[in-house]
């Protein structure tokens, strides 16, 4: 559930951005930061190592604009993607209105990607969340590298029948903003059922 402020008319809802190390979450954010006018987003915090793996997780708010009077903002966060910092995930993952699922796209990140969707899975899961009625849009991202994941592998392989799915080149900006765009269109679609 979104937080709800009466007296400012502020709705926030809380997007995360998830899936395995190195698939480019960071890399998502950052760019959706700065393609945002100024008047639109907060400043960002980046929590990462000397070799810019996430520490802990990267923010920023963004303003969606006014529904019904209220002003709907996105807490926007990444988890880290290594497999050590899954305490960090869980708590990331607390409250989340909606996911983003950046999966990298090279075949040889096929089990990464599958592990870290299971994990995902039971971490909703373990938060009372049934993740078939949750919104969650799936990215493929590194679509510019070569042996990649035809679509429809991780659909096939975790059973995701009909979830938005998209395809990006974050380190371009290719689909970062429309990977955003559907996902907070699902992410209010269910808040308004
Ligand atoms: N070729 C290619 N490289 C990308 C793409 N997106 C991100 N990268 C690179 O992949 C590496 C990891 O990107 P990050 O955005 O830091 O990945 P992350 O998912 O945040 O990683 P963790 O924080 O460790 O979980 C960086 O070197 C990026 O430049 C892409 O679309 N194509
Ligand atoms: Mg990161």
């Amino acid at each position: 559930m979104p937080h709800i402020n009466y007296e400012s008319k502020e709705l926030a809802f809380k997007m995360v951005y998830y899936g395995p190390g190195l698939s480019g979450k960071t890399t998502n954010l950052v760019y959706i930061h700065k393609a945002l006018e100024a008047g639109r987003r907060g400043d960002i915090i980046t929590l990462d190592t000397e070799e810019e793996r996430t520490l802990f997780f990267d923010f920023f708010p963004l303003d969606l604009g006014r529904i019904g009077g209220y002003n709907i903002r996105l807490h926007m966060y990444t988890v880290p993607g290594q497999v050590y910092y899954e305490a960090s995930r869980r708590l990331i993952l607390d409250g989340a209105d909606g996911i983003v699922f950046v999966a990298d796209s090279q075949q040889d990140r096929l089990n990464e990607n599958v592990n870290s969707f299971r994990m995902l899975q039971e971490n909703l899961g373990d938060y009372g969340v049934n993740w078939k009625e949750f919104p969650l849009v799936l990215q493929y991202n590194k679509r510019d590298l070569a042996d990649i994941l035809p679509l429809g592998t991780l659909e096939g392989q975790l059973g995701l029948n009909g979830i938005p799915v998209l395809e990006a080149v974050a380190i371009a900006g290719t689909g970062v903003m429309e990977t955003i765009r559907v996902a907070s269109r699902e992410v209010i679609e269910r808040f308004q059922m």
